[in-house]
């Protein structure tokens, strides 16, 4: 057995299909910053760990509701592809006895530039990795390792263009920032919108009721309807509310999902210990609890009712400066569209 049949070979009994291997000089630009996080690298692993995605449409939205979006309301992802980073990492480490280093999201490699140079899938016109069997679903790992993988590399002129160019991903977004060279203009991308720390008032009027992040692209694409309906064959989620957590104190675990739809007002009351046990353990949650109300209560211009302005007026005093300036705006932006 081949030192990559042996690993593949572990990958897959912990549940990974979805592997690939590069050796350092396919890094090309790159190969230096990878260096920065093992000198001695060798070759890069990237793995890709797949997470389940409805899809929905606004529509469904009732009044005084906003959106977290599907790919974020799981457990926090950097812990599930750390989790299995830490088991292959300990793998090679004792059997290969060579130093590794896990990577995952927080660091300067281009995950998915690499993950299609390890074979694992093109970049969509959304600018995802998309994957044959699991659509753009996918969050990715990386492992830089001192072990030598450089036999039967991929040949990257060999690979088709998934993407069959349907657009169907450029026409679902809300605020056209898919540019036509398969990357993003993230300065209008809702996701960005939802984490930046300033908000203008044009980027309150154009998060669309999303509380954090975005999945309307992702949600197009027919890879990811298809990797949809073979997830959800085999999944062992357990999709609860999160009204449903907080009132019965449920502790939220890996096979948890929250539903996407949540009542804006349940994120704007929440408190410090509900917040901890609930959405700060979700990918949403590094944002932290003041910007994920501040974003609930943008998500309120967009459906002015009699509740939500009890609301909107219950915050005027809040003791939190950020918090009344994004109520005044909202206040005024309703006032404007009326
Ligand atoms: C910064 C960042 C963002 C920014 C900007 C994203 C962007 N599209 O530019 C913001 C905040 C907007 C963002 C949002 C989201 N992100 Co983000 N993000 C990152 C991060 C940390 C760095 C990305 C980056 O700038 N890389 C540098 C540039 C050079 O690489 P690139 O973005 O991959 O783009 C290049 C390629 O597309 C390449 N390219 C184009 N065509 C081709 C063709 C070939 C053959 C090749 C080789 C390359 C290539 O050209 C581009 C420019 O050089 C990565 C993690 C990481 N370390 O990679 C996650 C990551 C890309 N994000 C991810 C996710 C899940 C999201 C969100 C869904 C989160 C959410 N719930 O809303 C959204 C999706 C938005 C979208 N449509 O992409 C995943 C994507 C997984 C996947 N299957 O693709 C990643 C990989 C994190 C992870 N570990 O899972 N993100
Ligand atoms: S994540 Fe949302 S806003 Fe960003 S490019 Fe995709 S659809 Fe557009
Ligand atoms: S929706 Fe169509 S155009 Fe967009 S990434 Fe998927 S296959 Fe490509």
């Amino acid at each position: 057995m081949t030192i990559r049949e042996s690993m593949t070979s572990f990958t897959n009994s912990i549940g990974i299909d979805a592997v690939g291997f590069l050796s350092m000089d396919q890094l090309e630009q790159w190969e230096e910053v990878a260096y920065t996080y093992l000198p001695s690298a060798k070759s890069c692993i990237a793995i890709l760990l797949p997470y389940p995605l409805k899809g929905h449409s606004n529509s469904s939205l009732l009044p005084n509701q906003g959106r977290i979006s599907e790919a974020s309301v799981s457990y926090d992802y950097h812990k599930l592809v750390g989790a299995d980073l830490d088991k292959i990492k300990a793998y090679i480490d004792e059997t290969f006895l060579v130093k590794s280093v896990a990577l995952c999201d927080t660091h300067q490699l281009p995950e998915r530039v690499l993950s299609v140079k390890a074979g694992l899938g093109i970049i969509g016109r959304n600018s995802f990795l998309v994957n044959e069997n699991y659509g753009t679903s996918t969050n990715i790992g990386l492992i830089l390792t001192e072990l030598e993988l450089i036999d039967d590399l991929v040949d990257l002129s060999e690979l088709d263009d998934l993407c069959i160019g349907c657009n169907k991903c450029i026409a679902s977004c809300p605020n056209s920032a898919i540019n036509e060279d398969r990357t993003i203009n993230v300065n209008v991308c809702i996701s960005y919108l939802t984490q930046k720390k300033e908000l203008s008032s044009w980027d309150m009027d154009h998060m669309n009721r999303n509380i954090y992040g975005c999945d309307y692209c992702q949600m197009a694409c027919p890879y990811t309807q298809r990797a949809y309906e073979n997830y959800s064959k085999q999944s062992n989620m357990n999709l609860i509310s999160l009204s449903e957590l907080i009132e019965n104190q449920v502790v939220f675990n890996r096979y948890h999902q929250l539903d996407s739809t949540v009542d804006s007002a349940s994120v704007i009351d929440i408190d410090n210990a509900t917040f901890k046990n609930t959405l700060k353990k979700t990918s949403a949650g590094w944002i932290g609890k003041k910007r994920l109300q501040r974003n609930a209560i943008v998500s309120l211009r967009h459906h002015s009712n009699e509740l939500s302005d009890s609301m909107l007026d219950s915050l005027k005093n809040d003791q939190r400066i950020d918090i009344v300036r994004t109520v005044e705006n909202t206040i005024q932006s309703i006032k404007e569209h009326q």
